[in-house]
């Protein structure tokens, strides 16, 4: 080595030397070539990526992926605005099934061409991104939308991939579950199945954006990662760590816009300017849309239990179609799962254990034979039950014949009460002691929706996709939450369907929040696990904006000091509280900073209020005698 380095220091000044008598400098090219060519000939999947014209010209950008030699195979589309290449780029791998993510990995094995598209404006593909761009109509006065999209893309897929059986189903989760639902409105021919995952429906409605009114702040990290560039714009600046005072200091949703230069989108603008369930949004729903007309392409709703982004559309558009479906084509999975918490590892959850892989299952024991029956076959082996739902509790999966199981909130029959009662008591049967109980809701001291750090939805180390699970027992304490709850259990009760928190409350202020939480509170010791001895698990909990107590569409003020009903309706469930639970509901009137604090005093619109809006407000429930403050179940035999 020494040697070496001697001989190179006493050949440096030859070198110069020669160079100086006039001796060739060796010439330099580029050390990347024009073009590198893959060695790919041993992987066993193909991968290209093409541009697909639409009718009105604009090309959208889309990567198949396909086992070798195929012949003769069904085709699955996924239409997406997170990047169809980076879908397909999992791992560097000479094998298809570590390109792509663990459940797409199943429809490669099993021999379908699965194809991922950017939507138009997105990533590689040209044209305008609206988000979640509504079907042509009042609101889309264009001849595109993503109906005519998919219908332009099945068209050229069946007719270019000359290895495909002409059969084409379409899947996606979330935004790109909106795109298979989409797909479902005047749909090609060649679609013989749909596979909406926790679909949006309606943003308005207790999907992403807004609940029982609420709107949701954690939404503008989304839009600005989504909106302010082509790809994905990165995250959203903070200026704390804990996003609970990141939203306080701010001030309402608006300032919180102006304050970080989120008015120059203009999706972020036209849910500022639509506070209230009006016609823009009204329009766009899908719940409402999809059974204008029959259903005919078999479809598999697919719906997560404790969905912290879509809770609402898979239900909703189930029993939608459902209305309208002579065939009997439509689905529903309900899963005890996080959003697209069907895709992965569905065997805990937070704290919670299933007992067994239930996303693994539901991907090997429905979704695979679904798509199977109707893009190998012609559908006749599809055996699938109306709907799947796995019940916990029981930790069991079961096949139904409709849901909800139960009568729930949209029936005329009465569901099973649980009354409210005195010393925070509920009662299978209606107290004759009238009573009230109160608390002061500051709105300069929210109630965190989770314990504090509260980091960024989409930040390294979120906890977010759990949250519906945390345990609720740091709450039941405060003294601005009420907490009534049953003796432990003698029998297994068992829901299926929406529970329904109706109050009898009062304010002194002119407009408020109600958050209801029905809660699964375990036995003070539990065996099986002993650090969940009392654990308060979330069954289904919501909000409901009072100023919407007697209708979506308009904001009414609250009048003050009067006992008012409001009922609040919670997220499906399928659920058995069992013997030695006991069943506990929690009534709060604030959750920071998922949802944007009410002032309490009405205003015009709760997006633009002023810092002297905020004020303190008392609120009581009453309870007693058979119309007094009540949870409604929809209890079924446990079986
Ligand atoms: N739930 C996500 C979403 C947010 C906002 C609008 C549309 C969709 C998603 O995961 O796609």
């Amino acid at each position: 080595m020494r040697r070496a380095l001697t001989l190179s220091l006493l050949a440096a000044p030859l070198l110069a030397a020669a160079l100086a008598a006039g001796g060739q400098a060796q010439q330099l090219g580029s050390d990347i070539p024009k073009t590198f060519k893959p060695v790919d000939g041993a992987f066993d999947f193909e991968r290209r990526s093409v541009d697909i014209p639409m009718r009105d010209g604009v090309k959208l950008h889309a990567v198949i992926v396909q086992r070798k030699g195929l012949t003769d195979a069904p085709i699955v589309l996924q239409r997406t605005p997170y990047g169809a290449e980076s879908a397909t780029q999992r791992e560097s791998s000479s094998h298809g099934a570590m390109t792509v993510r663990a459940s797409d990995a199943m429809l490669l094995d099993a021999g379908y061409i699965r194809v991922y598209e950017d939507v138009r404006g997105k990533y590689g593909s040209e044209g305008d991104y609206v988000n979640e761009r509504p079907l042509i109509g009042p609101l889309n006065g264009t001849k595109v939308d993503h109906s005519t999209d998919a219908y332009d893309t099945i068209d050229w897929l069946v007719k270019n991939l000359k290895n495909s059986n002409g059969r084409v189903g379409i899947i996606g989760t979330s935004y790109d579950g909106m795109m298979a639902a989409m797909a479902l409105v005047k749909p090609h021919p060649a679609l013989k199945a749909s596979v909406p995952m926790n679909p949006v429906i309606n943003t308005w409605m207790n999907d992403d954006d807004f609940h029982g009114g609420a709107f949701r702040l954690i939404g503008f990290d989304y839009y600005y990662g989504q909106d302010a560039a082509k790809g994905n714009a990165g995250d959203l600046w903070r200026d704390a760590y804990d996003d609970y005072d990141v939203f306080l200091r701010a001030g309402s949703a608006s300032d919180f816009v102006r304050s970080h230069g989120l008015q120059q989108l203009p999706w972020i603008n036209r849910m500022l300017a639509h506070p209230a369930y009006d016609a823009f949004w009204q329009a766009q729903a899908l719940e409402d849309i999809l059974p204008k007309q029959p259903q005919t392409v078999p479809t598999l709703w697919v719906a997560s239990q404790w969905d912290q982004e879509d809770i609402y559309g898979a239900i909703a558009a189930y029993r939608a179609v459902s209305k309208v479906d002579p065939n009997h084509v439509n689905h529903l999975v309900l899963g005890p799962w996080a959003h697209g918490g069907a895709n992965g590892d569905g065997s805990t959850l937070g704290a919670i254990r299933f007992d067994s892989d239930t996303g693994l299952w539901f991907r090997r024991e429905v979704l695979l034979p679904f798509l199977d029956a109707h893009l190998k076959g012609d559908g006749a082996g599809d055996t699938l039950a109306p709907v799947t739902a796995f019940q916990t509790g029981s930790n069991r999966w079961q096949t139904l014949p409709t849901w909800p199981l139960a009568c729930d909130a949209t029936c005329t029959a009465p569901m099973t009460k649980l009354y409210f009662a005195g010393n925070g008591a509920l009662d299978w049967n209606a107290s004759t002691a009238n009573g009230r109980d109160s608390y002061v809701s500051d709105p300069a001291k929210p109630i965190p929706y989770r314990l504090r750090p509260i980091r960024p939805t989409y930040a390294t180390g979120s906890t977010w996709r759990q949250w519906l699970v945390d345990d609720q027992r740091p709450f039941s304490d405060r003294t601005d939450v009420l907490v009534w709850q049953t003796p432990a259990l003698t029998r297994p009760v068992a829901i299926s369907g929406a529970a329904v928190v109706d109050l009898l409350a009062s304010t002194t202020g002119s407009d408020g929040d109600f958050v209801a939480k029905l809660i699964d509170v375990y036995p003070a010791e539990y065996t099986d696990k002993p650090e969940m001895g009392g654990y308060q698990l979330p069954v289904a909990m919501d909000i409901l904006r009072g100023r919407y107590r007697e209708g979506f569409a308009t904001a009414k003020p609250i009048a003050p000091n009067q006992a008012l009903r409001y009922r609040i309706v919670l997220p499906h469930a399928n659920h058995v509280f069992l013997p030695g639970h006991r069943i506990m509901v929690q009534v709060q009137s604030s959750w920071f900073p998922l949802y944007d604090r009410n002032p309490q005093t009405f205003v015009p619109s709760i997006m633009n209020a002023r810092p002297g809006d905020y004020r303190k407000a008392t609120i009581t429930v009453d309870y007693g005698g058979a119309h007094g403050s009540a949870i409604e179940l929809p209890v079924v035999a446990a079986k």
